[in-house]
């Protein structure tokens, strides 16, 4: 195959800028005099991409030539950002590509940003999505993601007078040079229709789903380069079209609307993203999506598989699927639907080699987003795959009350369908009871687990559930997104983290040498100054770059508790203006991040945040000691931005909620001391950190739950906490919203009545925490080598460390895994 090869492409700058003008005139059609900011991005990006592909050329025959296992990853949202810095970083060309645009007087940063994200996600779950694609290939397993082309991303975000509203995401407007559509991996999928059974004479009658409904898969490739761009692996997003484009029939007899009718239906599937992240909507597009991309990702896999294989008896040796959440869940009915009606497999036969095909990686415990569709809209959409959930359930059933002697309670709390709300499927057990191998993404969530939604089934088969907590790439958390840090770390430790993050143990030492700690204390300064630099732009606020900047970022959920930060903020508040001659350490209280759109709560909690910035931006008594911001359109983008430049990270979910977080992570990473709940990953980064190098806070999970069992309020603790009567008083008078003072009784008057999310029951505890950091700040030695030790010992949550243990643990694929 060798001589079929192109030369391989010379890095230096002196061709890089002869290529990049070699696309700007050819493929783009520009004259450099001519050419927009917009013009240098895209010819740079094909001068990168060409790169990449002869890598991905290898790697794929590679694997094909070898015939190691492979892992596809499954998921329905891929929050991958912008991939032109991350892919000359892995590549290496980050110097060279820099010198190469600068003989053009082009900056390469002012380039890179007019990238759009490929916001594919909703958060936590699909950035991790998106970790996990660059360390499979940084660490050479051989993966592929499979997912969905959305047409529209994650909506964009802007304040309105305090209020969020939502805008369409349009990330493919000007094209995407990333992606590689193939017509020829184009597969259908039935919906609808019925099932016949079809008997032939001397053979086992054999059931034949017959849908109504054919729409198109297609897949658009793009490459996903791992860590110096050895491995490149596949992101496979599949793209929703129609059969038949128009109906010529209804057009020719003058129903012109009529014959777009069915391609419309049909290209709605990939059109958007879900907004909601924790409430099930049971929307019929929804299950559509699920069931069209788990659809067509195992047409691929079975396609591939039987070319190199010739027979699918091998299906387990040779691939891994690892379902993100139960959103493909679905994919285990329809494994077993292509493996006995259409491959002609023996029942038992085929369930074995789907469970030992399938992992589900299980992110979150609220009972409100776990996925559970009617039975009657599934029997209608999906009739065939409906009857084989009924059998699976059927054989479930059997085993657990044959072989193990589970009663009638034990039966219900296991099966398939839930016969307490109007009959549903659960997505859940199906994922669980079609799998090998079910993890929970930290430690404390894994135990949770065991205990609450899967305690049966766990009872049933004990060995099935483990712990993977969560990681996040170093590649784009660290090096792209703190070149500050990096190149400091680099001078004073040698470049041997690069490869193996955990080797940033080596500048544990230094958190005690002065001068290092002064140089952490600059880049820290320097990242700070470029975050009040684009609030100063976006939202005319002036930061103090010396008060500490306390962020939250993530979406906003009740159990997330912005509204405990934002209480906080206000007493904080309060008692500077009634204390002016106290010695208050400066703050900026900084937020972001999206309310799912039908989420009234979440989106109160944004306009308080507004309305509370807005009044106390606006009092000349505090002016540089407090300062409150919400920036809009949280995103991965922002996110590199706002990472680097923090102070102090706020994880204070309700202890035993947060499955395990992963901005915990990056903040860390960057330095950052985080104040946070015994909750998700926290508690594992406690044991990494040391206890002097977080602060931890709270109800644990256990006492969360007692308390919420024993009809917990928090009346009582307000009238006895002064600080807190006083900020919520001023939240129900008005003061913040005088254009609506009425706007914030509900949010008040549950913490009364209520108070699930423990805000009054933590509010003390959080307090004092936040206090005590304040006086830590003044000792900026002190402050400093704990956020050297942060930097230090945070390695362990690589992502890389993940994949390895999903690899050997659930996988047995990728290096030292293939016999
Ligand atoms: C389900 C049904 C219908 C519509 C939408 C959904 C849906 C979509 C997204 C439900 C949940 C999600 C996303 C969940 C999520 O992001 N969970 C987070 O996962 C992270 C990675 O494991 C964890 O770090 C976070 O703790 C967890 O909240």
């Amino acid at each position: 195959r060798g001589a079929t090869v192109p030369e391989p492409r010379q890095n230096d700058p002196d061709t890089l800028a002869r290529q990049i003008l070699e696309k700007l005139t050819y493929s783009i059609c520009k004259h450099p005099e001519q050419a927009r900011k917009y013009d240098w991005l895209r010819a740079t990006t094909l001068v990168v991409r060409d790169r990449i592909i002869d890598h991905w050329f290898a790697s794929a025959n590679k694997t094909r030539d070898t015939g190691d296992k492979r892992v596809y990853y499954l998921s329905m949202e891929f929050l991958i950002g912008r991939l032109l810095r991350d892919a000359i970083n892995n590549l290496q060309l980050t110097g060279p590509i820099q010198e190469a645009l600068k003989r053009y007087n082009v900056d390469v940063e002012l380039v890179e940003m007019l990238e759009p994200d490929a916001a594919l996600g909703n958060g936590g779950l699909g950035r991790l999505a998106a970790c996990f694609m660059e360390s499979m290939a940084s660490t050479g397993v051989p993966g592929i993601g499979y997912g969905i082309r959305y047409v529209h991303g994650f909506f964009r975000q802007e304040i309105a007078e305090g209020a969020q509203v939502e805008l369409p995401e349009t990330w493919l407007m000007h094209g995407n040079p990333w992606e590689f559509e193939r017509r020829d991996s184009t597969y259908e999928i039935g919906f609808g229709g019925k099932v016949v059974t079809q008997s032939e004479p001397g053979k086992p009658p054999r059931q034949v789903w017959r849908p109504t409904e054919r729409v198109l898969a297609v897949a658009f490739d793009t490459p996903i380069v791992g860590w110096r761009g050895e491995q490149v692996n596949t992101l496979r997003l599949w793209s929703a079209q129609a059969i038949d484009p128009i109906l010529l029939d209804a057009f020719n007899s003058g129903d012109h609307i009529g014959a777009l009718v069915e391609s419309n239906k049909a290209e709605a599937i990939t059109r958007v993203l879900y907004p909601a992240d924790s409430h099930q909507a049971g929307q019929e597009l929804r299950l559509r999506q699920e069931y069209f991309f788990s659809a067509a990702s195992l047409q691929d896999i079975i396609r591939r598989h039987v070319q190199e294989h010739g027979t699918l008896d091998t299906l387990a040796d040779k691939v891994a699927i690892q379902l993100n959440d139960t959103h493909p869940a679905v994919s285990v009915a329809e494994l077993m639907r292509l493996l006995v009606d259409v491959h002609g497999y023996e029942w038992d036969r085929a369930w074995q080699i789907t469970r030992a095909t399938f992992g589900y990686t299980n992110h979150t415990l609220l009972p409100e987003a776990l996925e559970h569709w009617p039975v009657n809209l599934f029997e209608r959409l999906l009739p065939r795959q409906m009857q084989i959930i009924y059998q699976i359930n059927a054989g479930i059933i059997r085993e657990a009350s044959q072989d193990k002697g589970f009663d009638d309670t034990q039966i219900a709390a296991i099966s398939l369908i839930d016969e307490g709300h109007g009959r549903r499927v659960r997505m859940g057990q199906l994922a669980f009871v079609g799998s090998h191998a079910i993890n929970g993404v930290s430690a404390l969530h894994t135990e949770l687990m065991k205990q609450t939604v899967f305690r049966n089934l766990h009872e049933l088969y004990p060995e099935r559930i483990q712990n993977k907590t969560n990681g996040v790439t170093p590649r784009r958390w660290l090096m792209e997104c703190n070149p500050g840090l990096t190149k400091l770390l680099t001078e004073a430790i040698g470049p041997a983290f690069l490869d193996d993050i955990e080797k940033l143990k080596d500048a544990d030492k230094l958190a005690d040498d002065a001068g290092f700690r002064e140089k952490f204390a600059a880049v820290k300064r320097a990242n700070k100054m470029r975050l009040a630099d684009l609030i100063s732009d976006r939202l005319a606020i002036t930061l103090n770059p010396d008060a500490i900047f306390d962020i939250q970022v993530k979406r906003i959920h009740e159990y997330k508790r912005q509204f405990l930060n934002i209480i906080e903020a206000i007493a904080l508040y309060n008692q500077i203006r009634a204390h002016p001659e106290r010695d208050w350490t400066p703050r900026v209280k900084i937020f972001a991040g999206k309310a799912a759109p039908s989420y009234v709560q979440a989106k109160e909690i944004i306009h308080l945040a507004n309305d509370v910035a807005r009044l106390i931006n606006g009092d000349p008594a505090v002016r540089d000691l407090l300062k409150v911001v919400f920036v809009p359109n949280y995103n991965v983008s922002l996110a590199e931005i706002i990472m680097p430049a923090a102070d102090l990270s706020e994880q204070i979910s309700t202890a035993g909620l947060e499955a395990s977080g992963t901005g915990n992570m990056k903040f860390a990473l960057n330095g950052a001391l985080t104040i946070g709940t015994l909750d998700g990953a926290n508690v594992e980064m406690l044991e990494h950190l040391g206890e002097e190098n977080i602060f931890i806070f709270g109800l644990k999970a256990d006492e969360v739950a007692q308390r919420r069992r024993n009809a917990h309020s928090g009346r009582s603790i307000i009238e006895r906490t002064p600080l807190l009567r006083e900020a919520l008083d001023a939240i129900s008078s008005g003061v913040f919203a005088p254009d609506n003072p009425a706007r914030y009784h509900n949010l008040v008057s549950n913490l009364y009545n209520n108070d699930w999310w423990m805000i009054c029951a933590d509010f003390d505890a959080y307090w004092k925490t936040q206090r005590q950091l304040d006086v830590l700040f003044l000792d900026q030695t002190a402050w400093h080598s704990k956020g050297v030790h942060n930097t230090a010992r945070i390695g362990w949550f690589s992502s890389d460390r993940s994949i390895r243990e999903y690899a050997k643990d659930i996988w047995q694929a990728g290096p030292g895994q293939n016999a």
